[in-house]
């Protein structure tokens, strides 16, 4: 099996296997990243996010050359807010609550416009797609599940914000034993200095976590090898 060797990697080189490490994509919704949904209604500025869109596009179209496999996740909540703990709800003092009607319909509600993946990073026919109700991507899915069963081993996470939801899934993740590494400039925060903390966390001691790379040192590996 071929392997890629990514060099430029924090804290050292990651190297991961053809067919067998999925590129994960987390939330990249309308809800988070386009004004009018939930990032804004929480009083963000969601162009902070597109940062993100050309690094994960890129990595998309490598992915989809090879026919690897590739997650896509979805924040949202059943339209009877059955899957919504009310102690999420009702926290903070957001002008719009999950559930709440907004200009991109019903906010982090599945099947509304808002918590459709934007159009610039939609998903494919044959890629993988799961509804989340939590932060984390295995909390209350078969991801975990699905995986396993296509022998993937190693995970590659981009997507929003960086510090909650892909931080989140990228340590559920490694607790289950992915080598997880994370892409510095295929993930975006509204708080640019949580994403840093979040890099440098991931990295430290060794590892703990996972590994970092910027987008170009993962395509110019898989380059390298063709
Ligand atoms: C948030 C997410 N920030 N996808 N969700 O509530 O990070």
């Amino acid at each position: 099996m071929t392997t890629f060797r990514v060099t430029a990697a924090t804290p050292f080189e990651y190297s991961f296997p053809a067919g067998k490490t999925a590129l994960v994509v987390i939330d990249m919704q309308r809800d988070f990243v386009e004004a009018g949904g939930f990032g804004s209604s929480l009083g963000n500025d969601v162009t902070k996010l597109h940062t993100a869109i050309a690094p994960i596009a890129a990595l998309l179209a490598a992915w989809r050359g090879h026919a690897w496999p590739v997650v896509h996740t979805r924040e949202a909540h059943r339209a009877d807010l059955s899957d919504c703990p009310p102690a999420k709800r009702m926290r903070g003092h957001p002008t719009l609550r999950i559930g709440d009607p907004g200009p991109m319909g019903r906010v982090l509600i599945d099947g509304e416009p808002g918590a459709d993946i934007i159009p610039e990073l939609a998903p494919q026919p044959r890629e993988i797609v799961i509804r989340k109700p939590g932060k984390g991507m295995f909390w209350s899915t078969q991801i975990h599940e699905i995986l396993h069963a296509q022998g993937v081993t190693h995970l590659i996470f981009t997507g929003v914000t960086t510090e909650v939801c892909v931080q989140t899934s990228m340590r559920e993740a490694n607790d289950r034993g992915y080598a997880c590494l994370i892409v510095e400039d295929g993930t975006a925060s509204y708080f640019p200095e949580f994403k840093a903390a979040t890099l440098a966390m991931i990295a430290a001691q060794g590892g703990i976590v996972g590994w970092h790379a910027p987008s170009a040192a993962i395509l110019a590996a898989i380059q390298r090898v063709g």
